[in-house]
Parts: C-alpha cells; structure tokens; sequence
C-alpha cells in the first residue's frame, strides 16, 4: 500500500541510535533515550549486524518513535526503512543514489544524504532529497570519515548554499558546541557519541534538544 509522501520533520535533534558495540546500551535503548530526552529524529545507524536483527530493532524503533512522536529514519538502507514503515532513508556516498530508488521508496520515504565538501554539497543540490547532511563540523572518533573538521564558517556557507533544503550538521558535536552550530545555519544537528557515549543517555538527549528550544528553533 502507498502513502502520501512523508512529511515527518527533520528540523532538531537527530540521535543516530548505533551498533558499536562499544556504547554500553544497544540501538533500542539508545533510541528510547532519545524520544524521552525530546529528539526530533531517530536514525537506525548498524554497520555490523545482521539483517534480521536490524530489522527486529527497526520495528522496535518505529514502535517507540510513534508512540513519542518523533521521525524516524533508517541508515544506509531504503529496504529496512520501507519494511519497518520508517519516515525515511539517511544515504551516504557510498550508498545507492537518490535518484535511483525504486518508486515506491521514492513516495513514502524522506531521503536524507550525507555530504563532506564542496563538490557533494553542489551534486546534493541537484538530487532528489529532503536534507542534506553536512560533516564532520568538528573532530570525531567514532567514523573514519576521511575528512578533516570543516568548521563552523564552512558550515555557515554550506547551510547558504543548500536552502531552502534543511542542512543538518554531523561531526563531534556536543551541548558546548550546539549552540554555535545552530546560529551558522543549521537546522539539525546529528550526534552519535554525545549521547551513546554518556553515562545518562536521556539526559545527555534532553541537553541538546534543549539548545534548540533555547535558541528558538524546533526541539
Ligand atoms: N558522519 C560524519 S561524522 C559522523 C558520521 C556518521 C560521526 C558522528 O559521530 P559523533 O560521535 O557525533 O562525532
Ligand atoms: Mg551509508
């Protein structure tokens, strides 16, 4: 059955809830943390397990996500995204085109894409996306991505140079940083190790989407 395009914000707080299994809780876990800490975006990010248990944790997620009001969107794969009825897609470079998913994904998923520099930025302009995610802003260890920190001016640039799509910020972001990133632009900020990483996860989510409110923008 097809669905009116998804039309779930982006705008906020995104918590990529990941498989590393150096974070002490799971996805699930770090997914409820998220919602109850006031994330405006859950990410199902597994880069090391297996299918069926991405998509037992996608189903998991969707559940808690619904339920708390917050968007939903699965990493790397439109698949997982569509059996779980996900909100949308995140796609890397490496990841399919957004152009080349199937119809049906097209419809109902929101498709985010993942950009390091000034050449991506401008092919994303031209894709069929939603977001674009922009990164790493600032140093990270939890992906070698290949790419030095790009700053907060090259963000500010960035963010002028996607609108009117929404630009969410990506890269070792932190509650002292927050702040920053949104007067350049942003209009989410994405986190992995900030919340998968602290010894209060729901606290640690709660402080950043409490930047947002406080500067105005949706948490
Ligand atoms: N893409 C660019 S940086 C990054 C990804 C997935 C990792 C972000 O993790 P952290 O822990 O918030 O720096
Ligand atoms: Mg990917």
């Amino acid at each position: 059955m097809s669905r009116a395009p998804s039309s779930a914000p982006v705008a906020g707080l995104h918590v990529l809830a990941d498989d590393d299994p150096r974070w002490p809780a799971g996805p699930v876990e770090q997914a409820r943390a998220a919602c109850a800490g006031g994330a405006a975006v859950v990410q199902l990010r597994c880069k090391r397990s297996r299918d069926g248990e991405i998509l037992a944790w996608a189903h998991e997620i969707r559940r808690l996500t619904r339920e708390a009001g917050v968007t939903f969107l699965v990493n790397d794969r439109f698949d997982l995204a569509l059996l779980a009825d996900a909100d949308g897609v995140h796609l890397g470079q490496e990841d399919l085109p957004p152009e080349r998913l199937p119809a049906d994904a097209r419809e109902r998923l929101l498709v985010g894409r993942s950009t390091h520099d000034e050449a991506e930025l401008a092919r994303a302009c031209a894709e069929p996306i939603d977001y674009v995610a922009y990164g790493p802003i600032f140093g990270t260890t939890t992906k070698e991505v290949g790419h030095a920190a790009r700053g907060l001016h090259a963000l500010r640039e960035a963010a002028r140079r996607v609108a009117p799509r929404p630009l969410v910020a990506i890269g070792g972001l932190d509650a002292a940083s927050l702040p920053a990133v949104i007067a350049a632009g942003a209009r989410g900020a994405a986190v992995i190790s900030a919340v998968a990483a602290a010894a209060d996860p729901e606290a640690a989510a709660r402080r950043l989407a409490t930047c947002f409110a406080s500067a105005g923008a949706p948490a």
